[in-house]
C-alpha cells in the first residue's frame, strides 16, 4: 500500500513515517509537507534515503499537486494543519486557510482522480472540536456521539475541516473516516507545546509558564499509540465513521508540571504562574470504547510515569535538535538539503 501522508514533517507525521517504515514493510509513504514553521526535514533525516519514503515539498492548497500525488497513491492520511491554539488566538487566518480550505482542496483533488471511490481518506482531527468538560463531572468523557462545540479559532477550524470531510462522504460516497485524538506527547514535538516547552526551558535554566490556576486537564496519549490507531482506522475502519483516540491518562497541568520537575530533579520554585490563555478549555477526556470494541485498539505506550520520563529523556538527549528548532536554524538545513538539490 502506498500512502500519501500530509504534514509528515511535523511532530505526529514524522513519528508516523518512522513507525510505518520500521514496523510495516508492506507500506510506502509519500510525505507532502509545506515546511511551515513546525515542519522540519530534520525530523526525518535518519530515514530520508529509505526507498519506501518520498518527500514532496508542497502545499495542500495546490490542487494540481494534490491530484497528481493522490493519483499515484492508494490512500491518504491527512495530518497537515496549523496546530497550536495560542497561535490561533494571535492570528486565525492561517488556520482557516490550511485547516479548512486545505482539507477541502485535498478532498476535491481526490474526487477528481478517484471517481469510483476506490481510495480511502483518513482525516486526523482533535478532541478539541467537542469543546471542554467541567472539572467536577469526572464521569463525563467525549465520545463519537458528543456534539461539536469548538471554542478556540484552532478547534473551530478543525471542526470545519471535520464537517467538510463528513460531507464529502455523505454527498459523494467517498471513503472518508475522521479521527479525534487527545493531546499527543513524544519525540520531535515542536517546543511551543507544553511538554517540550517546559522540559527545554528547564534545561536552559528558565522557569515554566503555567497558565491560570494550572487545574486544566488533558488526556495524554503517546504519539506512537496514536499513530497505531490511525493506521488501524485506515485499514479496518468503516467509511463515514469517526473514531475517538485517547490515552486513558488524564492529568491536570499542575500534575504534569510536577511530574516534569520531578523527572528533572527540580523543585516548584521553577514554576512561574502566568496569565491564563484566552478561552482556555478546562478539561478534555476521551472514551475510546468504539476503537477497542470495533477495531481492537487500546493504548499500550501512554502510561505514566514511564512514558513521560522516556519523553523527558528524549529531549534531554536531543538538545541539538531542539536548540536548532528553538532558534529557527533548521531552515538552513532545509535550504541545504532540499532547495539546492
Ligand atoms: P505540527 O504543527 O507539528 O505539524 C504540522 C505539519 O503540517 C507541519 O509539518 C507543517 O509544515 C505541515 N503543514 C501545515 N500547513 C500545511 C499546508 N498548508 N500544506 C502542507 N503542509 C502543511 O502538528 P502535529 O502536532 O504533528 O499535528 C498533526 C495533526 O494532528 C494536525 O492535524 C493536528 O490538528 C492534529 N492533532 C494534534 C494533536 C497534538 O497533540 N499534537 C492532538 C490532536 C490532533
Ligand atoms: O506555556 C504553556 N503553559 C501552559 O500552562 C503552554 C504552551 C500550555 N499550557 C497549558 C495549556 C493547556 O491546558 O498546557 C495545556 C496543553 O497546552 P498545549 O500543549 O498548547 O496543548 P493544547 O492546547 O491542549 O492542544 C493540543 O492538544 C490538542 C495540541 O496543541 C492540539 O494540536 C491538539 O489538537
Amino acid at each position: 500500500m502506498k500512502i500519501l501522508l500530509t504534514g509528515g514533517s511535523g511532530f505526529i507525521g514524522s513519528n508516523f513515517v518512522r513507525y510505518v517504515l520500521r514496523d510495516r514493510d508492506d507500506i510506502e509513504v509519500v510525505n507532502l509537507d509545506a515546511l511551515t514553521y513546525s515542519g522540519n526535514p530534520e525530523n526525518l533525516a535518519d530515514v530520508e534515503n529509505d526507498p519506501r519514503y518520498t518527500f514532496v515539498h508542497g502545499n495542500i492548497l495546490d490542487i494540481e499537486l494534490c491530484r497528481k500525488l493522490i493519483g499515484e497513491c492508494d490512500a491518504v492520511i491527512h495530518m497537515a494543519a496549523e496546530s497550536h491554539v495560542d497561535r490561533s488566538i494571535i492570528d486565525a487566518r492561517p488556520f482557516v486557510e490550511s485547516n479548512v480550505l486545505g482539507t477541502q482542496t485535498l478532498l476535491d483533488a481526490m474526487r477528481k482522480v478517484d471517481p469510483d471511490n476506490a481510495k480511502t481518506f483518513v482525516h486526523v482531527s482533535t478532541d478539541e472540536v467537542f469543546g471542554d468538560l467541567p472539572l467536577d463531572r469526572p464521569e463525563l468523557k467525549f465520545s463519537e456521539a458528543t456534539p461539536y462545540a469548538p471554542s478556540s479559532p484552532y478547534s473551530a477550524s478543525k471542526a470545519g475541516s471535520d464537517m467538510i470531510a463528513r460531507a464529502y462522504h455523505h454527498t459523494f460516497g467517498m471513503k472518508v473516516m475522521v479521527t479525534n485524538c487527545s493531546n499527543n506527547f513524544g519525540p520531535y514535538q515542536f517546543p511551543e507545546k507544553v511538554i517540550p516547552l517546559f522540559v527545554t526551558n528547564l534545561i536552559e535554566g528558565k522557569k515554566v509558564p503555567l497558565y491560570g490556576d494550572g487545574r486544566n486537564v488533558r488526556d495524554w496519549l503517546h504519539v506512537e499509540d496514536h499513530n497505531e490507531a490511525v493506521l488501524a482506522v485506515l485499514e479496518k475502519g468503516e467509511p463515514g465513521e469517526s473514531y475517538c483516540i485517547g490515552g486513558n491518562n488524564e492529568r491536570s497541568n499542575l500534575e504534569l508540571t510536577h511530574a516534569i520537575l520531578g523527572a528533572m530533579g527540580k523543585d516548584e520554585s521553577w514554576i512561574e504562574p502566568v496569565k491564563d490563555r484566552l478561552g482556555h478549555d478546562r478539561r478534555y477526556a476521551i472514551d475510546a470504547t468504539k476503537l477497542k470494541t470495533q477495531l481492537g485498539w487500546e493504548p499500550t505506550r501512554s502510561a505514566w510515569p514511564a512514558a513521560l520520563e522516556s519523553t523527558v529523556k528524549w529531549y534531554v538527549d536531543h538538545a541539538e535538535w531542539w536548540k536548532r528548532v528553538k532558534s529557527g536554524a533548521y531552515r538552513g538545513y532545509y535550504e541545504q538539503q532540499y532547495v539546492n538539490r
